[in-house]
């Protein structure tokens, strides 16, 4: 009787849309609260699936999120950089060594740039990997688990901003410091950088089987290096960065590091860098890092410490880095489908420098330059330049393309998208952003082969978009449809974090490979039990190991006998559930860490430390059947210098 109802409810709701998006309003969208049009446009029916996934990075939250395109809906929130209590990310003993760096166990960081993995130039959904900005290093997500799998460390990096944009094949992801150091770090006078700091790029190696390795680094000027991409088709070999503060200022940037008329695209051969290492040319660098990885198999992240490092200098490399001349303080560099353009976004102009890579190479050719720094040679603009986009807007940032030659580029003062032909380098369209767009993405917008049909606005400021929550707000998200020609707003939706750059792949790509349970004959956890024949409790000195199942609705054991106060608990629980979307939860009263959150198959381990005698209850967290709340059990403490006997059961025996 009531399913009969809702189901009338919503096909009441339904006829309302579809009537009001057959009205009046033939443009879409046009106001703030959107057309029926535009609703239309993003609304997924519930039990439907969405067209797209898309990630969005978390910024100052440490994580990705994972929603659905055009719906917006919110799927997963993946724990990267910061412990995540809700999933024990950082907390359990498994992964806990995912966050130890060379500075200690580090559990958060500024994540801004997820990249997906492509082959051919195309996304392909192996792999996403992200950013961490302030203690510098890169992550890899597997996609099949959405987990983070593996984290690696960048030495010598003052600030990992400029990364982790893929090469064409994704022989490497690349990570430029943001901030410039000494290498190697020592004290020194902070007015002494001018010469001294270096910025180094590091080009991160990825095997076919994904694990990260640091191929080598580039000892690069005292520059911010703050954005790059890939060169792709005919530009395949290459990568640009772009570079603020060539003016190598160490105060007041906003005014010292605006002098230059022009800064840099650094264009770093990396076929060149490989060239140079396979001959010995280069320097092998005491330089130490940790490499964490987690085992699928094991169900453990291990740490494994790295002790050097190849540093190619640029001096000592010709052919190596060329600077491209870009106005003033550039942001993004975008490299466009076809691989021939290069877009350098200058934040404090209104124009748009593209750069041809056939111009840039014949400029190499002739030695067309106009000077050098540091031993690079600095190109001669002129030669360079493919044309300039007039666009009248402010303050731009990043571009995107569709497959269809069109480039869309976000403007932060005006607060605005600009649509441009690629070639031509006329505006087509311009849209209004809700407010001050960071960065945007299309589907596949900086691949070889754009999918196009959505645009994303990733705005920095909500003011009056949403529902007050106190002072802090969600940042906003804004959702174009692009199809049409001209950008139609569809959707608003608030966002985790601060979301910097996204990406997106269309969902038939990840969804058949999902995994949806992990084997239980596969387990190879050190302390994994595969029934409930085998649970048992071990005492080795001060340190007990109780090795708990959860089935619904029960653990096993879950009466437990014999610690004392002083003890060392480590839970180690397996679910032994073989059904999809069947993870059970464990939580124990005065945990220091978190709860774990187990999913089918697995095991994790929780360390408990006992504060004094009495009986203390375990539970259940993820309402997993009609008998969840049942699911629960009890731990006698006892004295710290008693002696009790240790004792575990599960039900009467007869
Ligand atoms: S950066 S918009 Cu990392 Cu452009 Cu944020
Ligand atoms: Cu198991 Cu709730």
């Amino acid at each position: 009787m009531k399913v009969k109802k809702l189901q009338n409810l919503i096909g009441f709701a339904l006829m309302l849309v579809l009537m009001v998006s057959c009205g009046g309003n033939q443009n879409g969208s046009t106001g703030p609260l959107g057309g029926g049009g535009a609703a239309q446009k993003a609304y997924v029916a519930p039990g439907e699936y969405d067209e797209f996934y898309a990630f969005l990075s978390g910024g100052f939250s440490g994580q990705l999120s994972v929603y659905g395109l055009p719906s917006g809906r919110l799927f997963k929130v993946i724990p990267v950089f910061s412990v995540d209590a809700e999933k024990a990310w950082g907390f359990n003993e498994e992964t806990k060594p995912m966050l130890e760096t060379s500075h200690g166990f580090i559990p958060w960081d500024d994540s801004h740039h997820p990249e997906l993995s492509q082959t051919d130039g195309v996304p392909d959904g192996r792999w996403i990997f992200i950013n961490a900005n302030n203690t510098p290093r890169i992550a890899r997500i597997d996609l099949t688990t959405f987990e983070t799998v593996e984290i690696i460390e960048l030495p010598n990096s003052g600030g990992n901003h400029s990364s982790p944009f893929t090469t064409e094949n994704t022989e490497y992801v690349v990570a430029g410091t943001r901030f410039s150091v000494p290498v190697p770090q020592q004290e020194m006078a902070i007015e002494a950088y001018a010469g001294n700091f270096k910025g180094v790029l590091s080009y991160v190696k990825i095997a076919d089987d994904g694990r990260m390795d640091i191929a080598f680094q580039i000892l690069m000027p005292g520059f911010n290096y703050d954005l790059a991409h890939s060169g792709k088709g005919k530009s395949d070999g290459w990568t640009f960065f772009t570079s603020y503060n060539t003016e190598e200022s160490n105060t007041l940037l906003e005014v010292e590091a605006s002098k230059n008329d022009k800064d840099f695209i650094a264009a770093v051969n990396w076929k060149v860098a490989e060239q140079y290492i396979a001959d010995g040319n280069y320097e092998e660098m005491n330089s130490s890092y940790l490499r964490n990885f987690y085992d699928e198999h094991t169900q453990m992240a291990s740490t494994e410490k790295m002790n050097t490092v190849k540093v190619l200098k640029p001096e000592d490399c010709p052919g190596l880095v060329y600077f491209l001349p870009c106005p003033k303080s550039p942001h993004g560099v975008d490299v466009d489908p076809t691989g021939e353009y290069i877009v350098g976004n200058g934040k404090l102009s209104a124009e748009l420098t593209v750069h041809s890579f056939t111009k840039m190479l014949a400029a190499i050719e002739n030695e067309d330059f106009d000077d050098e720094r540091y031993g690079i040679p600095v190109l001669n603009f002129d030669a360079t330049l493919a044309g300039i986009v007039k666009s009248t807007g402010l303050g731009p940032l990043h571009t995107e393309f569709d497959g269809d030659g069109n480039a869309y580029t976000s403007f932060f003062i005006t607060s605005e998208i600009i649509k441009w032909k690629v070639g031509t380098w006329e505006v087509l369209d311009r849209v209004p952003c809700y407010y001050s767009i960071g960065h945007l993405m299309v589907p596949g917008g900086d691949s070889r082969e754009p999918w196009g049909k959505y645009l994303l606005a990733l705005n920095k400021i909500t003011k009056d978009r949403y529902l007050p929550t106190g002072p802090e707000v969600n940042q906003a998200a804004q959702l174009f449809d692009i199809s049409g020609g001209k950008m139609e707003l569809i959707l608003d939706f608030p966002t985790i974090g601060e979301p910097h750059y996204a990406q997106a792949i269309p969902a038939d790509v990840l969804f058949e490979n999902s995994k949806q349970i992990y084997l239980l004959e596969e387990n190879q956890h050190p302390h994994a039990v595969k029934s409930e024949e085998e649970v048992k409790v071990v005492r080795d000195g001060n340190v007990v190991r109780i090795y708990l199942t959860t089935i619904r609705s029960h653990f096993a054991p879950d009466n437990i006998e014999g610690i004392k106060v002083g003890d060392e608990v480590y839970f180690h629980v397996t679910n032994l559930e073989q059904d999809y979307d069947v993870p059970h939860g464990f939580a124990v009263m005065g945990a220091r860490n978190s709860e774990l959150l187990i999913m089918p198959g697995q095991t994790e381990t929780l360390l408990w430390k006992p504060q004094y005698p009495g009986v203390i209850p375990f539970y259940c967290t993820d309402f997993c059947s009609a008998l969840h709340q049942e699911m629960q059990g009890y731990i006698r403490v006892s004295a710290r210098n008693s002696n009790p006997e240790i004792k575990w059961s599960v039900g009467i025996d007869e």
